[in-house]
């Protein structure tokens, strides 16, 4: 039953590639809910993948970065519930960086504990895909047919440090934790782009990804139903961990037993190899 979702989001991938190819990335005057401005690729491959998965019998709903609320079909036996980011990185898009789709597949409702399998599309040099269920598997589309090219596995430890959000507006133990991986010499990579950076990290065999609470975003800026729900879910598969916390309660815990109150909800979250996580419960504490 996931295959139909599987594969419709595999062709929407290719339409949502062919849009990046030809279109034009000018602003529109619209924002999404979270305020973010809006490229009109933002709302084609919204349609896209809206159109697509709400065609499917096995979906009954829907939830999206760029729709206000979850979208539910009437009458459906449909027995999955799919949230996305349709085009996450338009601020990067423009300087033709790798930008991505992110999705996660929930049984019953939209809760972090009902999340079945996620995973990406990144819209970079080539085209691919990785989709997480019992293990991380990771797609290439060549010569018109996509091609399961093996799984993306963490170390314990890696070399990558990806430190997100305005760096004079982080506390001072994220800031001492940041340096402390640098002066330990983790190379600094980071686009900007959440699917390549956590890309770059699946396949270099783990780091650090961090987007803290920081003075100006003190609940984060990444969006748990559709961003790092499904990330957590990729990066547990892949023998790493993701940690996380939920409104004033900083402390750090496992990101998928965290409960959301509201679709759109963002929260500081940090991914990555066994090691580089225990580094930042122990700064964090
Ligand atoms: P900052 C892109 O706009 C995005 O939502 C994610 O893809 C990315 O990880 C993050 O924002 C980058 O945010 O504040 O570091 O520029």
């Amino acid at each position: 039953m996931l295959y139909s979702i599987i594969d419709a989001l595999q062709k929407s991938a290719v339409c949502v590639d062919g849009l990046l190819k030809k279109c034009d990335f000018d602003y529109l005057e619209s924002t999404n809910i979270t305020g973010d401005n809006q490229l009109g690729v933002d709302v084609e491959a919204n349609n896209i993948f809206k159109e697509v998965l709400l065609g499917l019998d096995s979906v009954k709903g829907i939830c999206s970065e760029e729709e206000d609320e979850a979208i539910y079909k009437k009458d459906s036996n449909g027995m999955y519930l799919v949230a996305f980011d349709p085009l996450d990185g338009s601020s990067i898009v423009s300087s033709n960086l790798s930008v991505g789709s992110i999705f996660g597949i929930y049984n019953e409702d939209f809760s972090a504990k009902n999340l079945i399998a996620s995973g990406y599309i990144i819209y970079g040099p080539r085209l691919e895909m990785v989709i997480a269920q019992d293990s991380v598997n990771h797609y290439i589309y060549n010569n018109e047919e996509w091609r399961n090219i093996g799984s993306l596995i963490l170390n314990d430890k890696g070399k990558i440090n990806s430190p997100g959000g305005t760096q004079k507006n982080w506390s001072t133990k994220h800031k001492i934790l940041i340096e402390s991986l640098f002066l330990e010499g983790y190379r600094l990579r980071y686009s900007g782009g959440m699917v390549p950076d956590l890309h770059n990290l699946l396949c270099k065999g783990g780091g650090l990804f961090s987007y803290p609470s920081t003075s100006d975003a003190p609940n984060g800026k990444l969006r748990a139903l559709f961003e790092v729900f499904p990330f957590a879910f990729i990066f547990e598969k892949a023998g790493g961990e993701a940690v996380g916390s939920i409104g004033d309660n900083l402390s750090l815990c496992r990101i998928l037993d965290l409960e959301i109150d509201s679709i759109h909800q963002s929260l500081p979250c940090f991914f990555g190899s066994k090691y580089e996580i225990d580094r930042v419960k122990l700064a964090h504490k």
